[in-house]
């Protein structure tokens, strides 16, 4: 209860200080408003027939989902429990009306996913603060083409909302696991997102020995190091589900890992208030470097105004005092120039006329220059380096450019030559202080 009081205090502190400047970037902030606003969620995902649907039945205690040896499930399915309010089955088309679920931003894949796309409502309390995602099985590359939507962003989309993703595969197809996690993990928090994933063996029980179960198991270990890059292989769940496990004897025979996988995913719920954090930190780390990138371009127009500033008063003042002389000498106009009127003490204010003109006329010519030239070569050369907008100096400043780099290059190619005028320290001040000062406070009121 304490942390469903913190997590509505810090939405509503996220909401005033730091949502008015994602909309000022021009930044998508519905991700992390949805993020904060509804239940728990655990994501299911892995290949056709890797035991999705039968973990799932096996966690809810009834037969809630279909299962089968060919591809099953082709649909999304949300099961939690959401009251008697609801009916026990909601369509995909009114959750992704309803503004107060997290499925809004599901509506821009159109009708084919919003077709596929479920809620089953359960009479279940554990249900109530939880909600499980089955969700259509992993096909070859070629028929994912088939389904009309785009199959990997989605699945990308919902692991971004879950607080645990429950990656499954079963003996036979272990090689395939790469794609499935490479959907994902670009949409997870940088630092924190690998414990949000878990991986899980299932089936295990067909395999007809120990070395069958090796090699399956040495296969999955291999694309993972490979897909990750890391040498430390996560824990892989070996697991097969009792009931209708194909082999006699089966506890003899197989290690089994069913109940701390159960466990894990019951305990899903206390991990979200962290995963809040993780992500609050992570986006409003993009919006600072973007920030801080718009930030840097106006400053180095505004050098180059004073500059060409600079440049311009001083040929305009010159021109003040002496151009009257030259065009004396050359046209005989003015017949008395503004400084021998003021030598010879006949200095009148049509003395000043020519001098005024040629001051002012210098000035527009200035700014004429810097507009369409200065501040454009600026823009041009802003962009053809990009990169040294902001410093980037470790790994984790160079991925968070490499994320909002396109966000960025749009920002700084659509602004105008008056725009350097907007001052974004105070923008800076305000993400700083919410990093540096609340998000830290919440951290710390998580931690004790
Ligand atoms: N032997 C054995 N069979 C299993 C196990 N888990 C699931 N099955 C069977 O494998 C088949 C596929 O299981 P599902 O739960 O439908 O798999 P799924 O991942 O939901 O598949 P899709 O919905 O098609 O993506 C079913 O016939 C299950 O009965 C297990 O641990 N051992
Ligand atoms: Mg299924």
């Amino acid at each position: 209860m304490l942390k469903n009081k913190i997590q509505t205090e810090l939405q509503n502190k996220v909401n005033k200080k730091i949502a008015p400047l994602f909309s000022k970037y021009d930044i998508d902030f519905t991700s992390l408003e949805s993020g904060m606003k509804w239940k728990p969620i655990v994501l299911i995902i892995g290949n056709y027939s890797s035991g999705k649907s039968t973990l799932i039945n096996e966690i809810i205690g009834t037969e809630i989902q279909r299962t089968g040896q060919a591809p099953t499930d082709d649909a999304f399915t949300v099961i939690t429990s959401e009251g008697s309010n609801r009916p026990k089955d909601v369509p995909g088309s009114t959750l992704i009306n309803d503004d107060n679920l997290p499925f809004v931003k599901f509506r821009k894949y159109g009708e084919k996913l919003t077709s596929h796309l479920c809620l089953k409502n359960i009479d279940s309390p554990a249900f109530e603060n939880m909600a499980i995602i089955d969700s259509p099985g992993m096909l070859d590359a070629t028929t994912e083409k088939d389904r009309g939507y785009n199959y990997m962003e989605v699945l990308g989309e919902f692991a971004k909302m879950a607080d645990l993703i429950v990656l499954m595969f079963d003996p036979h197809k272990a090689g395939t696991i790469k794609e499935t996690y490479s959907a994902i993990r670009n949409t997870l928090p940088e630092k924190s997102g690998e414990d949000r994933i878990i991986f899980v063996m299932s089936r295990i029980d067909e395999c007809d020995n120990i070395s069958d179960l090796v090699r399956s198991y040495g296969t999955l270990c291999w694309n993972m190091s490979q897909m990750t890059g890391r040498k430390d292989i996560p824990h892989i769940y070996l697991t097969y589900s009792p009931e209708v496990a194909s082999t006699q004897n089966t506890s003899e025979l197989w290690p089994q890992e069913r109940t701390e996988l159960m466990e894990k995913i019951h305990a899903a719920p206390d991990l979200r208030l962290n995963h809040i954090l993780e992500d609050i930190d992570r986006q409003v780390n993009e919006l600072q470097i973007v920030c801080e990138a718009v930030a840097e371009f106006n400053r180095r127009g505004r050098s180059l105004f004073m500059k060409i500033g600079k440049i311009t008063v001083a040929i305009g003042v010159g021109l003040f005092c002496f151009g009257d002389v030259l065009t004396n000498s050359i046209l005989s106009l003015p017949r008395q120039t503004l400084i021998s009127s003021v030598r010879g003490g006949t200095f009148s204010l049509g003395n000043l006329l020519l001098p005024l003109i040629f001051l002012c006329a210098t000035l527009v010519l200035g700014w004429i220059f810097y507009n369409n030239y200065g501040f454009k070569k600026l823009l041009r050369k802003t962009l053809e380096n990009s990169s040294n907008l902001v410093n980037r100096e470790n790994e984790y400043r160079r991925n968070l450019w490499n994320k909002m780099q396109g966000k960025i290059i749009d920002l700084v190619s659509n602004s105008k030559a008056k725009d350097i005028w907007i001052r974004h320290s105070g923008n800076l001040n305000k993400i700083q202080r919410f990093l540096e000062g609340d998000l830290k406070k919440y951290y710390d009121k998580l931690r004790s």
